[in-house]
C-alpha cells in the first residue's frame, strides 16, 4: 500500500478514512496475508524471491501494491485538521485516528513498514515552537504508523529522521502513542525521547529498536519483500494468537476509554494556547520556504 497525499503524505482526515475502508477490505480477503506500508513508487519496485513458496507470497504483495495506495512516510497528522476547526471536527479526526490505530495494530495481517521519506529541507526558529531542523521525516503521526507494524526498514539516509516530536510542537503524545512506542524502544528509551521530542537519524533509530533494519535506499522495498516472504512462512493462525497476545492489553486500554480519549483531545486541542502553538508552528513550516 502507497501514501499519496502531496506534497507531505499528512494524515487528513480523507487519507485516514481511505486507508481504514482498504484496510478493512484486504483484512476481509483472506487471499491477502500480508502488506507493505511505504511512500516508494510501484514501478521501482522489484521482486527478489528466490523460492517459488517466497514468490508467490511476493506476487500477492506485488499485486496489492498494485491496488492500494498509502504509506508509512509522512508528515504525520495533517495540523491543519487540528488547528482553526470546530470541536465537532476535532472530535471526528481524532476517532478517525484511533480507529486507524486500532485496526492496525491488531491487524491480522503481516505489517511491514517500508519507510522511504519524501521531503526536502528545513530551517530552525526562535519562536517558542521549534521548528524541525530535519529534511526527509518520519514524525510523530507518520512514526506511529510504522510503530503498528510488525516489521519497519528505514532507508539509510542521514536526513531522514523517525520519531515521536510532539513536545517540540507544544503538545503531548496521547498515551497509547506512548505505549506503542514503548512497547518498541522500552520505557528509559521512551521516558528520555518523549519528553525531548527526539527525531532520530537512522543509526540511531536502529540502536535504540526503533527499526528493525536499515538499508540503501533502493534496497528497501526488495528487504521488505524478503522480510515478508519470511514472516508468510509462519502458520498464519499461529502467528495471530501470538501478535494478539503481545497487544491486546495495549489496545484493551484504548478501547475501554475511547471516548474520555476523544473528548482529552477536543478539550486539549481546543486551548487558545495550543491553537496558537499549532499556528505559529504551521506558519513557520511555510515561512521556511522564503
Ligand atoms: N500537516 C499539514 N500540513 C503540513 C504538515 C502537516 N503535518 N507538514 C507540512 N505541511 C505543509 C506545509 O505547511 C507546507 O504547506 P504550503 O505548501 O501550503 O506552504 C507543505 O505541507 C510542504 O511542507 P514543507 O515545505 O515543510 O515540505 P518539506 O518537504 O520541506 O518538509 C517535512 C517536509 C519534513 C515533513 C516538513 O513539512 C515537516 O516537518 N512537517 C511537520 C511535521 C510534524 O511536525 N508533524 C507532526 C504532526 S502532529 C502528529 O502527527 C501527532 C499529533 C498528536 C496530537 C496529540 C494532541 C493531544
Amino acid at each position: 500500500m502507497k501514501f499519496k497525499n502531496p506534497p507531505v503524505n499528512s494524515l487528513s482526515l480523507e487519507l485516514l478514512t481511505e486507508f481504514i475502508i482498504s484496510l478493512e477490505k484486504l483484512e476481509n480477503d483472506k487471499t491477502f496475508r500480508g502488506i507493505i506500508l511505504t511512500s516508494k513508487d510501484v514501478e521501482d519496485f522489484e521482486c527478489g524471491c528466490p523460492s517459488s513458496q517466497t514468490l508467490q507470497a511476493g506476487e500477492g504483495v506485488r499485486s496489492l501494491l498494485q491496488q492500494h495506495m498509502v504509506t508509512a512516510a509522512s508528515a504525520g497528522l495533517d495540523l491543519t485538521e487540528m488547528c482553526g476547526k470546530n470541536p465537532a471536527h476535532y472530535a471526528e479526526y481524532w476517532k478517525a485516528v484511533q480507529e486507524l490505530w486500532l485496526r492496525l495494530y491488531l491487524s491480522n495481517l503481516v505489517l511491514i513498514a517500508a519507510i522511504n521519506m519524501t521531503g526536502t529541507s528545513h530551517g530552525s526558529t526562535q519562536s517558542p515552537v521549534v521548528l524541525l531542523p530535519l529534511q526527509g521525516a518520519c514524525p510523530a503521526g507518520g512514526c506511529l504508523i510504522s510503530l503498528t507494524c510488525d516489521y519497519r526498514i528505514l532507508a539509510d539516509n542521514p536526513k531522514y529522521l523517525m520519531g515521536l516530536n510532539e513536545t517540540l510542537l507544544g503538545i503531548v503524545a496521547p498515551f497509547w502513542f506512548k505505549d506503542t512506542f514503548v512497547n518498541t524502544i522500552g520505557h528509559r528509551a521512551s521516558e528520555q525521547a518523549l519528553q525531548l521530542g527526539l527525531l532520530f537519524r537512522p543509526a540511531e533509530a536502529l540502536q535504540v529498536g526503533l527499526v528493525d533494519q536499515v538499508v540503501p535506499e533502493d534496497q528497501v522495498l526488495s528487504t521488505a519483500l524478503s522480510v515478508m516472504a519470511r514472516w508468510m512462512a509462519i502458520p498464519d493462525h499461529a502467528r495471530q494468537l501470538t501478535k494478539n497476545m503481545m497487544r491486546k492489553t495495549t489496545v484493551d486500554r484504548l478501547v475501554k476509554q475511547r471516548d474520555t480519549d476523544i473528548q482529552n483531545f477536543v478539550s486539549f486541542i481546543s486551548r487558545d494556547s495550543i491553537q496558537k502553538s499549532l499556528q505559529m508552528y504551521l506558519e513557520k513550516l511555510k515561512q521556511k520556504k522564503g
